[in-house]
This record gives structure tokens, sequence and C-alpha cells, in this order.
């Protein structure tokens, strides 16, 4: 094939993809989520309010303003609000979401394929980091107001490294993050399974042991 009609594919697909790899941009001020519209049509987002039926109620939630169950053999629980559930999110291209750990808890690792995710420790000591597709694991112990970054699609996780439960607020360019979990339903029922894996992030961690001493899966 011609050189330079290559050049011009490879320029056109990363173009694309790129346009792709991020929620569409809005047209309008806002557009909060019309729960109530029964969808027939399948649309990419959700349908709008009427404008003039918007108030600022649309742009307020207190979905995160509690703890979430931790009360589970994972010891944690992360709440995530999108636009389905927090109508002013709608077409928006944010979510946010809140994870709290109790001592000893983890947040198994997992992905979103659609958005990179800022993660902000509001309490306690966190012990967070993610893996990049060269198998690279980067991770830090992030205080009482620092963040970590996860980027968009890579597999990462959290754990409490304090001696206190923790509280983290994270937030998504995306109002549809999406979760991939490879924790999710098939481990729950095999803590073996979820052992090994945990003995794997220890030794691909390496030398810095101490603050996994406090770590076991009944
Ligand atoms: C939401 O959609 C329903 C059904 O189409 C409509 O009856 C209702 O007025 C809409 N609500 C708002 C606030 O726009
Ligand atoms: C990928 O990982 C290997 C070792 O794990 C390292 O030597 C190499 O520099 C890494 N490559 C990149 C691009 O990060
Ligand atoms: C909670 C805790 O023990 N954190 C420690 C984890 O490891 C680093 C590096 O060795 C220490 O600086 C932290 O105090």
């Amino acid at each position: 094939m011609n050189p330079t009609l290559v050049f011009f594919i490879i320029i056109l697909c990363s173009t694309s993809i790129s346009i792709c790899l991020a929620d569409n941009d809005n047209l309008q001020d806002a557009c909060p989520t019309n729960t109530t519209v029964t969808r027939m049509v399948f649309i990419n987002g959700f349908p709008c309010k009427n404008p003039s039926s918007i108030s600022s109620a649309d742009f307020t939630t207190s979905n995160l303003k509690d703890a979430g169950d931790t009360d589970n053999f994972l010891h944690s629980s992360v709440n995530i609000v999108t636009a389905a559930d927090f109508p002013g999110l709608n077409t928006l291209g944010l979510s946010i979401a809140r994870t709290d750990l109790d001592l000893d808890g983890m947040v198994m690792p997992h992905s979103h394929p659609r958005a990179s995710e800022l993660f902000f420790v509001r309490k306690g000591i966190v012990l967070a980091g993610f893996i990049d597709t060269n198998n690279t694991l980067f991770e830090s112990l992030i205080n009482e107001g620092d963040v970590f970054l996860f980027p968009r699609g890579l597999l990462h996780f959290c754990m409490n490294a304090g001696y206190e439960p923790a509280i983290a607020f994270s937030v998504m360019n995306s109002q549809n993050p999406g979760v991939v979990s490879i924790g999710g339903a098939v481990f729950e029922t095999d803590k073996l399974l979820i052992d090994k894996i945990v003995r794997r992030l220890i030794s691909v961690r390496g030398t810095n042991m101490a603050n996994f001493s406090k770590i076991h899966i009944q």
C-alpha cells in the first residue's frame, strides 16, 4: 500500500480514537437526567429534563455523605455516583465515588474502561497503586489530603495501610466510567484465590513488606 496513504490512515485512526476516549462535549449548559423517561430509544447517555423544570436540586447530591457498609470479607465499600443517580452529571463527563476502608480493608484490582480517576484521601493512610500495560506496578502510600491518579483503563487497587478506618473520594472523567473487576462474583466465593492475589501483590511489591503485615483474608 502507498506509504502516504498508510500515514494518513494512522493519523485518522489516532485522532478518532482520541475523540472516542472522552465523553462527548455538551451542547448546552446542562442536561440533568430525566430518570422517569421509559427508554424506548437507546441513545449515548440519558435523555434530558425539560430545561424549564431544572432546579438546583438537580446539581446537588447527598449520596456520598454516609459511610458504605464495610461488613464484608474485603472490609471495604465503594459507592460510585454516576449520571444515572445524580441527574446534574448527565453530559458533564464526570462522576464521583466514595471508598470506605475499614482496618485491613482493601478494594480488589479493577479498572474503569471509560475514565481516569483522581483518588483523594479524606481520612487515614491508604496504599494505592496501578499496574500499567508493561506489568509495572506504580504505588504510593497516601495520607490524608493526598491525591493519587489512576490512568484510564489500567488495573488499580487500594488498601488501608493505617490504624484507623480510611475514607477516600474519587472523581472520574466520565459520567459512566464502568467497572471491570477481577475481584467480582467469581472470587467472592473463593477466598483462597483472593489470598493468592494478595500474596502476588505482596511479591510484586517486593521490599516494603511492613505495611502488608496487617493484611489477612479471613
Ligand atoms: C421526563 O419525561 C417524562 C416522559 O417523557 C415527562 O412526562 C416529564 O415531564 C419529564 N420530566 C421533566 C422534568 O422534564
Ligand atoms: C517494561 O518492564 C521491564 C521490566 O519489567 C523494564 O525493563 C522495561 O524498561 C519496561 N519498559 C517500559 C517501556 O517501561
Ligand atoms: C502504616 C505504616 O506502617 N506505614 C509505613 C509503611 O512503610 C513506609 C516505608 O517503610 C513507612 O514510612 C510507613 O510508616
